[in-house]
C-alpha cells in the first residue's frame, strides 16, 4: 500500500514526455514544481525508453511522492518478474499489468513476486480508447473479479467510462484503489471519475505540455476539490 495518504491530493501526474522549454533538467523542473499538490508521478514507458531507468530514481529524488512504473505488463509471469526486478531495484512504489492477460502462471506469480518487493499492483481493467470496448470492456466484470481474487492494489479504469467506475467501485468495495486517466486532453474533466468513484486522476499532458505546469496543476486540484466536496459532501 501506498505510505502515505494525502488528503486534498487526488491527483496521479502522468510523465511520458517533457516539454523542452530550455530549462538544463526538464524532469527535476516539473516533478519539484507540481510535487507539493499531487499524489504521485506515474512514468510510461517512452519517457522510461528515452531517459532510461534512471528516471525513475531521478523522480524519487525530487519528490517524496509515489511513483508508478507503467509499463502496462502482459507476459507470462515469469518475464513480467524479471521486469519487476529491475523496477524494484530503483524504488518504484508500483507498477502496472494489464488484466485481460489472466491469473493462472501471470498475475498470480506477479503478485506474489510484487510482495516480496513491497511494490503494489495496478491492473488495467478497461482503457479509454474506442477500442477498448471491442475486448477488453466486454470482459470487464471478469477482470473486476480477477481483481478482487488477486488482492490488488488498484485497478485503471478510465475518466471517459464513469459509469463503469461506479459499477467498480459497487464491486471492489473501499479497499481496492480506483485510478483514472482521460482527464482533461481525452475529454473528462477533472473530478468526473472522483465523482463516480474514484479515489485518482491520471493526468498527463494537460499539464506536461504547459508552460505553466504548477498553475495548471493548481487550477485541478481546486476544481477537484469543488467538484468532491459537491458530490460526495466531504473530501
Ligand atoms: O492525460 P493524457 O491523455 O496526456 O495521458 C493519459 C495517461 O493515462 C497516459 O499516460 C496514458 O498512457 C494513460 N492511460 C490512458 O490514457 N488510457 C488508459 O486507458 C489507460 C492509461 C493508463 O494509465 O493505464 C495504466
Amino acid at each position: 500500500m501506498f505510505n502515505v495518504f494525502l488528503v486534498g491530493h487526488l491527483l496521479i501526474v502522468a510523465l511520458d514526455t517533457l516539454r523542452d522549454q530550455g530549462f538544463e533538467d526538464p524532469l527535476r523542473k516539473i516533478v519539484e514544481e507540481v510535487s507539493p499538490h499531487v499524489s504521485g508521478f506515474k512514468i510510461g514507458l517512452s519517457l522510461l525508453l528515452e531517459k532510461g531507468l534512471g528516471v525513475i530514481s531521478k523522480v524519487k529524488k525530487f519528490s517524496e511522492r509515489e511513483v508508478i512504473a507503467d509499463l502496462k505488463l502482459a507476459d507470462i509471469g515469469d518475464i513480467m518478474i524479471t521486469t519487476l526486478k529491475l523496477l524494484a531495484s530503483v524504488g518504484v512504489d508500483a507498477i502496472i499489468a494489464h488484466g485481460f492477460i489472466g491469473v493462472s502462471d501471470a498475475l498470480d506469480k506477479l503478485i506474489a513476486e510484487a510482495e516480496k518487493y513491497d511494490v503494489n499492483v495496478i491492473l488495467v481493467v478497461s482503457m479509454s480508447h474506442r477500442g477498448s470496448e471491442k475486448y477488453i470492456d466486454k470482459h470487464f466484470e471478469e477482470l473486476l473479479q480477477d481483481a478482487v481474487q488477486l488482492g490488488v492494489h488498484g485497478v485503471v479504469i478510465p475518466a471517459t467510462k464513469p459509469h463503469l467506475i461506479t459499477q467498480a467501485r459497487r464491486v471492489l468495495g473501499s479497499e481496492v484503489y480506483i485510478y483514472s486517466p482521460g482527464v482533461g486532453v481525452q475529454g473528462a474533466k477533472p473530478g468526473d471519475a472522483l465523482c463516480a468513484g474514484a479515489d485518482y486522476e491520471i493526468i498527463g499532458r494537460l499539464i506536461t505540455t504547459s508552460l505553466k505546469p504548477s498553475s495548471v496543476v493548481k487550477t485541478v486540484k481546486n476544481i477537484q476539490l469543488e467538484r468532491v466536496r459537491e458530490c460526495r459532501g466531504s473530501l
